[in-house]
């Protein structure tokens, strides 16, 4: 079984490009100012800080038009996700956990695709209202946070734009598994369909309860409890009536405790591996309050991931 080592890397990506909203990469900035690194510290963790886009600002190069693929900003979105590629690898084979920090889901390319090079094993279990599979021949939108799942599966991989040709697509559908979800279009539902890719929404949480969930999540994914888990968390999981300040916000989510108990039980698996914890938009709160529950909800995650509730 794998044994946490206590040293974590926590991972800055303030990153907007993946989708419209401003305001989504001043995410990190404000959860470090919320003493995160400090709580992570107090529950025995060795932390170190890495900004793998360093002091350049990415935010400002983009447009809100599709290029021939149909998606927006494809070479921003690669070349900030290759850099968090690398960073988040690197801490991996260093013996560090990484602890990636949005900005927006786009990043979701680049770390489980760092932590498949890593570790091949590694399942993944996303945590959000989408399903960001989207390809480039399904997307609406052209936002490419709603894509990152299909990029680092390889699905339509001739609709993708060349600059992404870095990303490894070996990510296997038997270890995917979601919860929370409640905001799925109708390609994204037929891709899902045709991988039987392990979806649990807002109906398999009320039908079943959470902690049912995320064990048929786990048996489905990891079904010997012995592979790594990379959580990627989108904040929009978990109901805006807890974590308002996100840029798409869905009616009928988790309650904050159920959000919360699924970082718990992945802890309590002892085999979290990543952890990536985004779309925390500051500027989309109306009020204070709403900025300072969602990133206090976004610190929680974090914390819990790391094994806080453990006793
Ligand atoms: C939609 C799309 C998405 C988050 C919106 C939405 C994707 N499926 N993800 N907000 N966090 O644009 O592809
Ligand atoms: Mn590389
Ligand atoms: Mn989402
Ligand atoms: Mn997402």
């Amino acid at each position: 079984k794998f044994v946490p080592n206590k040293n974590a890397s926590i991972i800055l990506a303030p990153f907007s490009g993946g989708q419209p909203k401003n305001g989504v990469e001043l995410g990190p900035e404000y959860i470090m100012e919320a003493g995160f690194k400090q709580q992570v510290e107090e529950l025995g963790w060795n932390t170190e800080v890495v900004e793998p886009l360093g002091k350049t600002n990415y935010n400002d190069l983009q447009s809100d038009i599709k290029d021939k693929f149909g998606v927006k900003n494809a070479e921003v979105v690669s070349s900030v996700c290759h850099k968090i590629h690398d960073a988040v690898k690197d801490a991996a084979q260093d013996g560090r956990l990484p602890v990636t920090i949005g900005g927006d889901h786009s990043i979701g390319t680049a770390t489980v695709s760092g932590m498949l090079e890593h570790n091949p094993n590694t399942c993944v279990l996303w945590i959000d209202a989408h399903a960001d599979i989207n390809s480039p021949a399904t997307t609406d939108s052209g936002n490419l946070h709603g894509c990152p799942m299909s990029f680092v599966m390889g699905i339509h991989k001739e609709s993708y734009p060349p600059c992404f040709d870095w990303v490894p697509q070996n990510l296997k559908p038997s270890k995917i598994a979601y919860i929370g979800l409640r905001d799925v279009d109708k390609g994204e539902k037929q891709i899902l369909k045709e991988y039987d890719i392990a979806a649990f929404s807002m109906y398999h949480v009320d039908k079943y309860g959470i902690g049912k969930v995320v064990e048929m999540a786990l048996d489905k994914i990891n079904p010997k409890r012995d592979c790594p888990i990379h959580l990627s968390y989108d904040v929009d999981a978990i109901d805006p009536s807890f974590v308002p300040a996100t840029g798409t916000r869905v009616q009928g989510g988790l309650t904050l405790r159920e959000g919360l108990f699924i970082a718990e039980d992945v802890a309590a698996t002892g085999l979290l591996s990543s952890v990536d914890i985004v779309e925390t938009n500051p500027l989309l709160g109306e009020h204070e309050n709403h900025v300072l529950d969602t990133v206090s909800a976004a610190c929680a995650i974090g914390r819990c991931a790391l094994g806080e509730s453990l006793l």
